[in-house]
């Protein structure tokens, strides 16, 4: 470097580029973005190019067979990646694909503090990178009974949690999405709502290992509309439990108020484990719709999950 005049790497051919070098600067850039707190206006082509890059080099990722029944067939990638609830870009399920190209999804610091010795901030990708993927295939059910099998891929929460330190006083974690009415064309029909979209889980349900942080489905990264850059997967409770596009885990002492137990308790209370047993006040949780195939199959308690997370639960 000494013998060459020093320009910022986007003046630079990409051929001059070290891949290491762009990394770290990458790396220090990001570092820079997520303790300013924002940073979106300054994101340059560059950056998010080498974003892009980097995420592709984790995907698709090894799946992990322990968390992936061989008797579960996955989703068609289609069906699923087209048919969304998020409700800050529609309510019509069918047209939150079409409305997600304003939100800016890179650089995104995700802010993971509260009640803990070592808050820390940083880029979506870069805790991508250090906690390293794998490939899980869960069953997902809407608490509206439609149903999907997923392959997402991340990492589980509770290795980012251990990393902060959560302090004995944190009993619940608080997820929030960004909110940003000026790239989320839903937000301004629905300006009752309690935003940002809010969701939490007592602290024993967010360090269970089949908690992830999905930064990935299909073996690619998230699409805008699944929730990109990360979101959180909870397979055994309900749909809306599973936060998008993440920009604050926060270890909290008192259950957070969520946006729709806010709006709604009977319906969507905290807790929401998937239960066939217990009808929702307007229709009955026994069964499901296959969102590819159209098929009702049973729901079953848990939402399959009943031998792994079942001792959270008893009385
Ligand atoms: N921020 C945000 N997260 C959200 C929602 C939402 O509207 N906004 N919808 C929830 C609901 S009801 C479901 S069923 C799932 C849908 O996830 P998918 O679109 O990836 O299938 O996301 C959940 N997370
Ligand atoms: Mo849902």
């Amino acid at each position: 470097m000494s013998n060459v005049i020093i320009r910022p790497d986007w003046q630079l051919p990409d051929s001059r580029i070290t891949p290491e070098r762009a990394y770290r600067d990458r790396r220090r850039f990001l570092r820079e973005m997520g303790f300013a707190g924002g940073g979106l206006l300054t994101a340059t082509l560059a950056e998010r190019a080498a974003l892009a890059a980097e995420a592709k080099g984790l995907y698709p990722a090894k799946r992990n067979i322990a968390y992936s029944p061989a008797d579960l067939q996955t989703s068609k990638e289609r069906a699923f990646t087209t048919y969304n609830n998020y409700y800050e870009f529609s309510t019509d399920k069918e047209a939150v694909v079409d409305r997600v190209d304003k939100f800016v999804i890179a650089p995104w610091p995700v802010k993971i503090h509260g009640l803990c010795e070592k808050p820390f901030t940083a880029d979506a990708q870069e805790l991508a990178a250090e906690f390293g993927v794998e490939e899980r295939v869960y069953r997902f059910r809407c608490v509206e009974a439609w149903s999907a099998v997923v392959p997402w891929t991340g990492f589980e929460l509770r290795k980012l949690l251990e990393k902060v330190q959560p302090k004995p006083e944190a009993k619940f974690v608080k997820f929030v999405t960004a909110f940003r009415p000026e790239q989320m064309p839903g937000v301004t029909r629905l300006r009752g709502y309690p935003w940002p979209y809010t969701e939490g889980l007592r602290i024993e349900e967010a360090m269970h290992p089949l908690t992830l942080m999905a930064t990935g489905v299909y073996g690619k990264a998230l699409p805008k509309q699944n929730g990109a850059p990360i979101r959180v997967v909870v397979p055994w409770k309900y749909g809306y439990k599973s936060g998008k596009s993440l920009v604050s885990i926060e270890l909290v002492a008192e259950q957070p108020k969520t946006l729709w137990e806010t709006l709604s308790p009977e319906e969507y209370p905290f807790e929401s484990n998937v239960n066939p047993a217990v009808p929702h006040p307007r229709w009955s949780q026994a069964s499901e719709r296959q969102v590819d195939t159209g098929d009702r199959i049973r729901t079953l308690p848990l939402n399959g999950y009943a031998v792994q997370v079942g001792s959270l639960y008893k009385k």
